[in-house]
């Protein structure tokens, strides 16, 4: 008998393992493909809150996503065919000039694990690329990261070409560690986010 609440603690604890039984079982069992996704969104949520409040770490975040990952690729063509499919879409990457990129990586997976669409375009991302990709994928929002003071100017120049290639309702939001919501507004970005479960609040905000 399927029991949700084991799922998504599976997913808290990052038992990858576990979490992809339970989900197949979910499924044999007919259980919606909304219940079981709920299920793994509490998980990942919770993980995201205690992240937020330093209570676990970049590993546990890790683990989590992975774990919710895996169940995810058995879920998605139920809940494609249920029409559950994320609704919004987000093309996300490092600005150019910056390799870093586990924290963009991290905010990447917050947000698949909050229903998002999230196309990563990786580091070193010049802005036509940007432009380019949400134009394409008709983007709600894109999410630019820089962890350099040095790269922070290229992330203005992004906003920029973004603004000026009139994408339209698009949002922007930007974070990585120099950036701060003085330099968001500064740069006329939407939103900027000082973490990853931070970054699914703000998205949410930006979409609403
Ligand atoms: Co580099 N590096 N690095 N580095 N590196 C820093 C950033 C630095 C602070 C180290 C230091 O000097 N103390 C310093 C920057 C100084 C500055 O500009 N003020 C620095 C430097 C100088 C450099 C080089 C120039 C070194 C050199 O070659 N001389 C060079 C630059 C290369 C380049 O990018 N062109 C360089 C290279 C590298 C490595 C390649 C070796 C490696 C990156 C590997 C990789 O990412 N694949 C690396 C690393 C690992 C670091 C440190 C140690 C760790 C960064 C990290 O991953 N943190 C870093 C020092 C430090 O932070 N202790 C450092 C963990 C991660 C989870 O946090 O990325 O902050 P963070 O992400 C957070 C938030 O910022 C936020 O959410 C995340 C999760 O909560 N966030 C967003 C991030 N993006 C967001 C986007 C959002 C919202 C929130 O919306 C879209």
């Amino acid at each position: 008998m399927s029991n949700m609440l084991e799922l998504t603690e599976a997913v808290k604890k990052g038992n990858r393992n576990e979490a992809t039984r339970l989900t197949r079982e979910a499924i044999d069992d007919g259980v919606a493909a909304s219940v079981v996704l709920d299920a793994l969104l509490d998980g990942m949520q919770d993980v995201g809150r205690r992240f937020k409040a330093n209570e676990v770490f970049v590993p546990e975040v890790l683990i989590a996503a992975r774990a919710m990952k895996q169940s995810m690729e058995l879920l998605e063509p139920l809940l494609v065919a249920a029409g559950l499919a994320p609704e919004h879409k987000i093309v996300l990457g490092t600005v150019k000039g910056d390799l870093h990129d586990i924290g963009k990586n991290l905010v990447g997976m917050m947000l698949r694990g909050a229903n998002f669409e999230v196309i990563d375009l990786g580091a070193d991302v010049a802005p036509d690329q940007f432009v380019a990709k949400v134009r394409e994928a008709g983007a709600h929002v894109v999410g630019l990261s820089a962890l350099l003071t040095t790269t922070m100017p290229a992330m203005r120049q992004t906003v920029e070409a973004l603004r000026s290639a009139g994408l339209g309702s698009l949002k922007i939001m930007v974070g990585g560690a120099p950036v701060t919501a003085e330099y968001a507004a500064e740069i006329g970005a939407d939103g900027y986010a000082p973490d990853a479960a931070s970054a699914v609040d703000i998205t949410r905000q930006l979409v609403a």
